[in-house]
């Protein structure tokens, strides 16, 4: 796996319209944070993360399915070409949401652009659907992978185990990425892992586990680069753990008292979007005047978004009825 990482790495540090599409995935992520949070107590916020939601979401075929964390549920919507409207609109039931107010859109994503959501607030089965959706994949004969993505503490339930291993028993197309921002509420990820890491887990399932800074947007996504040509390839599945933090609380109403400030600050040094930003200023592909340009842009789109959801319909009982409101897209 190592020897392929470094022209994987190169290939993804010059991709220009990659790199643009994540740094544009990870501000709209921060935008959506800021509208939600500011509107919903309850909201699982992103922030630090968004490498991972990036590098997971960006550059995917449209066949492919994903299966994301419910934290960065909306980015990854928005990635994957869905309206934020629609989406803002489905965390509080309203008639223009995707599910029409059936699911909140932070935990069911749009199945009509291939995504697969909790369908419940238990964590784990998202894996168990893609390894199906991989399944159905390889017999389809189209190359489609499905890529689930969770967070450390779902990583140890049985659900989570029992799916990576049916996948790499029968050497599906999955890739299984670990978004370990170091918590799962208040419990450290070291007291909630038993393995010395996620990524060591790869081993027991027979297949490649790999560590990798999940700050380091370039870092992450060449990694999965690999892991998603040798699913393709039909090599089988590969575990991700993309190392990150999570910067805010477990939801917006958390103080979370259980870490230090220095922790947190230290961990903000290593903001992943300042990061990128760097990088495309060094390629020459970004400056000051044109990234303020693009922060404003997205900050007008999301409080736009935000402002119509706002101003949507409620839905009530008749739009509750059973309709084809899962039924999946066939592409
Ligand atoms: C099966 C199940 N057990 C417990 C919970 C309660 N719960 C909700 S979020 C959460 C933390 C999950 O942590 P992690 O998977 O690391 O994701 P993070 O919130 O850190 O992104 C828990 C335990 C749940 N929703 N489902």
């Amino acid at each position: 796996m190592s020897t392929a990482l470094d022209p994987a790495r190169a290939r993804v540090a010059s991709d220009t319209a990659l790199l643009r599409a994540m740094y544009e995935t990870m501000l709209r992520s921060r935008e959506i944070d800021r509208v939600a949070g500011a509107a919903d107590g309850h909201w699982h916020a992103s922030e630090g993360e968004e490498a991972v939601l990036a590098a997971c979401y960006c550059g995917l075929r449209d066949d492919d399915w994903v299966a994301p964390h419910y934290r960065g549920m909306l980015p990854a919507a928005c990635a994957r070409g869905a309206d934020l409207r629609r989406l803002f609109a489905g965390l509080s039931g309203k008639t223009t949401s995707y599910s029409r107010g059936h699911y909140r859109s932070d935990v069911c994503a749009p199945v009509e652009h291939r995504m697969i959501g909790l369908y419940s607030g238990a964590l784990g089965p998202t894996l168990e659907y893609a390894t199906g959706a991989a399944l159905a994949a390889r017999l389809d004969g189209r190359e489609a992978i499905a890529i689930a993505v969770f967070g450390d503490g779902t990583s140890s339930r049985g659900n989570a185990h029992e799916a990576i291993n049916l996948a790499a028993v029968l050497k599906l197309p999955a890739v299984f990425v670990c978004q370990n921002n170091g918590f799962a509420i208040s419990t450290p990820s070291a007291s909630g892992v038993g393995a010395r890491s996620v990524a060591d887990r790869g081993a027991a399932y027979g297949i490649p586990g790999v560590a990798v800074d999940g700050n380091d947007v370039i870092a992450l996504r060449a990694v999965l680069e690999v892991a998603i040509a040798r699913a393709r390839a039909g090599g089988g599945p590969t575990l991700v753990e993309a190392r990150t933090y999570r910067v805010a609380g477990h939801l917006v109403a958390d103080p979370a008292p259980y870490r230090s400030a220095d922790e947190v600050a230290e961990w903000r040094s290593r903001d992943p979007i300042a990061r990128l930003r760097s990088h495309l200023v060094g390629l020459g592909l970004l400056d000051d005047d044109a990234d303020a340009a693009l922060r404003a842009r997205l900050r007008d789109e999301v409080d736009a978004a935000m402002a119509q959801a706002i101003a949507d319909p409620d839905s009530g009982p008749e739009a509750l009825a059973p309709g084809e409101v899962f039924a999946p897209a066939r592409a």
